[in-house]
Formats: structure tokens, C-alpha cells, sequence
């Protein structure tokens, strides 16, 4: 007689553990769902970084590159690999967010903390727009887009020599 009573306890705890994944599963779901409908939030905020370029000088001498800024918040490449000197970065929105391109720590004239900037400033859907800079220390220089950096809308500038 104790064995159905063994199995009884057992099948309860089954149920209980299965009513306890599909609260979870309810609240992994439920969720960004609620948060995409309070707020312009985008569910997609954890996609991936995509795309590495290495950039070849033009007959002008400028490592030219296009950057797409998207409604998924990410620029496409993320990863731009330059050689020390003049740089042009394209960034073309190719969503309808507004979107900048900014650099953390590269001023005009070259990286320092402070200073201007090298940046594209905000511009709307379908807007392209570029920066020309130079370059001549080696490293890697973090850009974002300072509207949505917290989505992690960033990217990277390898400088080699
Ligand atoms: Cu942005």
C-alpha cells in the first residue's frame, strides 16, 4: 500500500515542477513583449554584432568605409580595420531611427579623453552622412550611437600599423 502513495507524491512534484516552467515560460515570453508595447524598446536588443571590414586605402589615400545604422540598433559592419592614417567613415541610416555614430575616446587629431569628438552627428532615416579623421596610434577605438548605446548599439575601430 505504500507504493501508490510514493507514486502519488511523485506525481505531484511532476506537476508542480511543470506548473513552474510554464511560469517561467510564460514570464521569458510574457515579457519583452510587455516591454515592447510600454515603450520603443526593440526585443531584438541582444542581436548579434555582424560584420568585419578591412579597409584598403583609394587613390586619395583615404581607408573609405560605409557603416549602416538599422532599425535593430546595430551597425553593420561592427568591426572596421584600418591602417594608421586618414579615415572616412560613411554611416548611412538605412532604418527610420535616428542614429550618430560617436567615438569614445578619438578626438580630432587622435585619441585623447578629451576634446571634439570624431563623430557623424544624429541624423534621421535614410540620411547618410560622413566624418574624415586621422589616425596615428594603434589600438582599437569603441564607437556608439549615443541614443542607443544602452541597446548596445556599438562598434569597433581596430587601427594596426
Ligand atoms: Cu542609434
Amino acid at each position: 500500500m505504500i507504493r501508490p502513495r510514493r507514486a502519488s507524491a511523485v506525481g505531484r512534484r511532476a506537476a508542480a515542477f511543470v506548473l513552474g516552467w510554464r511560469v517561467l515560460g510564460f514570464l521569458a515570453l510574457g515579457c519583452p513583449a510587455l516591454v515592447g508595447c510600454q515603450s520603443s524598446q526593440p526585443v531584438q536588443a541582444t542581436a548579434p554584432q555582424q560584420g568585419e571590414v578591412t579597409v584598403t586605402p583609394g587613390p586619395d589615400g583615404v581607408q573609405a568605409v560605409e557603416v549602416d545604422a538599422n532599425d535593430q540598433y546595430r551597425f553593420i559592419p561592427a568591426t572596421i580595420v584600418v591602417t594608421v592614417g586618414k579615415v572616412r567613415i560613411t554611416v548611412r541610416n538605412i532604418g527610420g531611427t535616428p542614429h550618430n555614430l560617436t567615438f569614445r575616446d578619438l578626438v580630432a587629431g587622435g585619441p585623447g579623453p578629451a576634446g571634439h569628438r570624431v563623430a557623424v552627428p544624429t541624423i534621421r532615416g535614410g540620411a547618410e552622412q560622413s566624418v574624415d579623421f586621422s589616425v596615428t596610434t594603434p589600438g582599437r577605438y569603441r564607437f556608439v550611437c549615443t541614443i542607443h548605446e544602452s541597446l548596445n548599439q556599438t562598434g569597433t575601430l581596430v587601427v594596426t600599423r
